[in-house]
């Protein structure tokens, strides 16, 4: 049987997942961003309105138990359809726009397209989708991005933009926009906006006084390259106990047997 979600990722290229996180952990993310952000050298991007925290699973074991809450995989076999390898965990604290207190500004922000600008995807449509052979006119979307907002994001907050749709519509913003209208991912904390890296998103500016704090994971197939500076080292991967967990993070990369893995279920159960 098809779930909801499925269907509505199938048509939209996104689905929110209510209520990934609760409270408590809400809480420890956050302070854990924190703590990491206070120092500068652990940090690989940074600009006046947002702090980048890369690799987040290398900073805090806590990062490595979000990717053994149940839904997350779960959603990634029943709408990747293979086995996840992690790409890239990373995190974001995101200041207000100095603008924002201009009203003329914040208008020439809305109304102009470079409002729009830097839409991007990772990933053309054809690369980043095959057919489900079990059922017709289904798909599965194996780049997928699961982007957890810490904070509650409403309209203004900063939530990520993406162009509804356009998962299956080739071509640049011009071309894109012809047929797909942008929606704002607006969420609660603890939320998950979960899209294929082949809708055409983008990270707006925060026109509210309210920071936002999202942490991001990205996994791909075992047979996808991933990028160098993204992968787990070798030495982190050995001291992980649990076979699926080092697979999961990156052992998994490049070994043909895992690909075809089935069912795709993990056991994160430490032996
Ligand atoms: O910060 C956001 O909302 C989006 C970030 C983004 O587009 C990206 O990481 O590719």
């Amino acid at each position: 049987m098809i779930s909801e979600m499925r269907q509505h990722f199938e048509e939209h290229g996104w689905v929110r997942l209510e209520g990934v996180l609760d409270r408590e952990k809400i809480n420890a993310y956050k302070s854990t961003l924190d703590r990491i952000a206070s120092g500068i050298w652990s940090l690989t991007g940074n600009d006046v309105t947002t702090t980048r925290i890369d690799t987040l699973i290398l900073r805090d074991d806590s990062f490595i138990e979000f990717i053994k809450i149940p839904c997350i995989l779960e959603a990634y076999t029943e709408i990747g359809g293979i086995a996840a390898t992690l790409k890239n965990s990373w995190a974001f604290i995101k200041r207000p726009a100095d603008f924002r207190h201009n009203a003329e500004e914040v208008q020439r922000y809305k109304q102009d397209m470079s409002y729009r600008k830097g839409w991007h995807r990772g990933s053309v449509p054809k690369w980043g989708m095959y057919e489900d052979e079990c059922h017709p006119g289904m798909h599965h979307f194996p780049y997928l991005n699961f982007f957890v907002f810490l904070t509650d994001v409403g309209p203004g907050d900063g939530g990520t933009w993406a162009m509804d749709k356009s998962h299956k519509v080739h071509g640049d913003y011009a071309e894109v926009s012809k047929s797909c209208e942008p929606i704002e991912a607006t969420c609660r904390a603890g939320d998950a906006f979960l899209f294929t890296e082949s809708l055409m998103h983008s990270a707006p500016h925060i026109l509210t006084d309210n920071t936002r704090y999202s942490m991001t994971y990205t996994f791909i197939p075992p047979f996808y390259c991933n990028m160098r500076h993204y992968e787990v080292p070798e030495w982190f991967l050995q001291n992980i106990r649990n076979d699926d967990l080092r697979g999961v993070l990156g052992e998994w990369r490049g070994k043909l047997d895992q690909c075809y893995r089935g069912p795709y279920t993990y056991n994160f159960e430490d032996v």
